[in-house]
């Protein structure tokens, strides 16, 4: 027994001196080169004294270090916790605590915050920059680049990561190698990627769709990417040139057709589009195909799955849709009620199956048997159907659930907050068409008898205490809320009446 994602994923590449990382700056670090600082990263974390299977919570911006710090975790037996780094304290201090890390990674800037954190979780805490320097890195640097991979086998767990939920509480979704592996080839497979591809990377890694799709894929194919620290619209159209292959939430391809220097010209090299996190619009699908000639190859994943779905690299490409089950993956659609299987091409919630699917959530087992069936079978929350030629359609969620630029974000953890506030009632969160995020959220606010509540003090308490991309970019007060004949909030309601607030038409 070896440690199959460390050997599969990053160890076929030792002595391997060609190019992984294409840096904006234009250094080049080589798969040799960014093994040697996995190895020189898990020598210092060694000398921490953690145990394999620990976990390591990350919240640092994107850098070839922070990347070859997940290595490293493979590599030394420990579990990969990346954080968004839009939260805030009070959002890391659940996640920190919840999870029981033993280690804590943040930016300097960050420090004197996390460290109370840490502290009372009697977790370390190291630091580590956007220009790789920090405490974690001065250790790295003195230890040697060659690391024996602790023992591991594929049912280890490999990532936690924090998914919301609609009670507000987050929930660490617990990945093995298995699960991170198994997607990776299947993709590679799917997408026909190998050594030649150079992909254009501005998403960021604390996600699966940068980490365990973009990055995988690429370590398991033996490609290159074009590591961008974010998704900046000058250095994407600068830089395509170089590259063959691009993966990006549906924002990326609204944002590159609005800019006129976006032409054929600069795609006609291309080998492929991806897109995903969030639905594309068909308008958006075929706008892009209008420009460039390409067709964009929509998918669907989630946190708890890897990547479900993939429309088909050879064969149709069809708007509006997710594709097929991936290979390995079983998809049903059921009744949400009884869970029984419906007639093809009826409407009901999605579930699947297959060696990409998590083991649960992390210490929380009622959640886990809610959505994960004992025959393995997990309920995705979406609502779809499966049309006459196979292709999986999203119509809908059964959850109540906003994607904001493909950040998911739970109403309920903001109106946790607003229904906190003095003066306030009750309130209703709803997501919007809008048009650069897809989404955007609304908050809705009935005040208490009497009252009239400071909406602009509301607002900076809330922006104090959530991620910025969580924000209401408006609160409305209402009289009431519109409510059913059980007392049910009517969202529907909402979200028709405000849901041409962002769009002009
Ligand atoms: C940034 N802001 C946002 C978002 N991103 N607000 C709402 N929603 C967002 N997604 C804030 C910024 O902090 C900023 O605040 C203001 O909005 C405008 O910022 P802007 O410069 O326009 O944004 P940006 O920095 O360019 O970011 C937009 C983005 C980024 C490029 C779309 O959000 C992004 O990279 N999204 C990808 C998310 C992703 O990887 N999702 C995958 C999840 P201020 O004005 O105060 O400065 S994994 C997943 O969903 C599953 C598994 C799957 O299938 O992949
Ligand atoms: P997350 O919890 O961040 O993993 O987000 C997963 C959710 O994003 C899914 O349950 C879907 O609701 C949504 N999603 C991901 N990909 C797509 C897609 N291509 N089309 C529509 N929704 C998607």
């Amino acid at each position: 027994m070896g440690n199959p994602l460390y050997d599969q994923l990053f160890g076929i590449h030792a002595g391997q001196d060609t190019p992984f990382l294409y840096l904006p700056d234009g250094q080049t670090l080589s798969h040799a080169d960014f093994l040697d600082m996995a190895s020189r990263i898990a020598n210092a974390l060694n000398g921490f004294e953690l145990q394999p299977g620990d976990r390591v919570a990350v919240q640092v911006e994107k850098s070839p270090e922070a990347l070859a710090l997940y290595a490293a975790c493979a590599q030394a037996g420990l579990i990969f916790l990346p954080l968004n780094t839009a939260y805030k304290s009070a959002e890391l201090s659940y996640f920190i605590e919840n999870s029981g890390a033993a280690l804590v990674v943040c930016d300097a800037a960050n420090q004197a915050d996390l460290a109370p954190i840490a502290q009372a979780q009697n977790a370390r805490l190291e630091t580590l920059n956007a220009d790789g320097s920090g405490s974690l890195m001065r250790r790295a640097l003195g230890m040697l680049p060659a690391f024996e991979p602790v023992k591991r086998s594929e049912d280890d767990l490999a990532a936690f990561l924090y998914t919301s939920g609609t009670t507000g509480r987050s929930k660490g979704a617990m990945l093995t190698q298995a699960n991170l592996l198994s997607n990776a080839e299947t993709l590679v497979q799917e997408w026909r990627f190998t050594k030649d591809d150079v992909l254009l990377h501005a998403l960021p890694i604390f996600h699966t769709h940068g980490l365990f799709v973009a990055t995988n894929v690429i370590l398991a194919s033996g490609g290159s990417m074009i590591f961008l620290p974010k998704f900046d619209l000058d250095d994407i159209l600068r830089l395509m040139p170089n590259a063959t292959s691009m993966m990006g939430v549906p924002t990326f391809y609204t944002r590159l057709l609005a800019d006129e220097q976006f032409t054929g010209d600069l795609t006609r090299h291309m080998r492929l589009f991806i897109s995903g996190s969030a639905p594309l619009l068909a308008e958006t699908h075929e706008r892009f195909e209008d420009r460039t000639g390409h067709r964009i190859l929509e998918r669907y994943g989630m946190t708890e799955t890897n990547m479900n779905t993939s429309n088909p690299y050879d064969g149709e490409r069809r708007a509006g849709t997710v594709g097929f089950p991936l290979p390995d993956v079983d998809l049903k659609v059921t009744d949400p009620e009884t869970g029984e299987t419906l007639p093809q091409g009826e409407i009901g919630m999605i579930e699947v199956r297959g060696p990409n699917v998590f083991e649960g959530y992390w210490q929380m087992p009622e959640k886990t048997a809610a959505e994960l069936r004992e025959d393995g079978f997990f309920i995705t929350g979406d609502l779809g159907r499966v049309d006459e030629d196979g292709y999986v359609h999203i119509v809908g969620r059964g959850k109540d659930l906003i994607i904001s630029g493909g950040f998911n974000i739970y109403p309920k953890e903001i109106e946790l907050v607003l229904d906190d506030q003095p003066g306030v009632l009750e309130s209703a969160v709803i997501g919007v068409p809008h048009p650069d995020f897809g989404e955007t959220v609304l908050g809705i606010l009935v005040a208490e008898p009497d009252q009239s509540p400071d909406v602009e003090a509301i607002m900076s308490t809330v922006q104090n205490e959530l991620a910025r991309f969580k924000h209401p970019r408006e609160l409305i007060l209402l009289d009431e809320l519109p409510r059913n004949t059980m007392g049910k909030v009517q969202k529907n309601a909402l979200r028709d009446r405000y849901k041409a607030r962002f769009t002009s038409n």
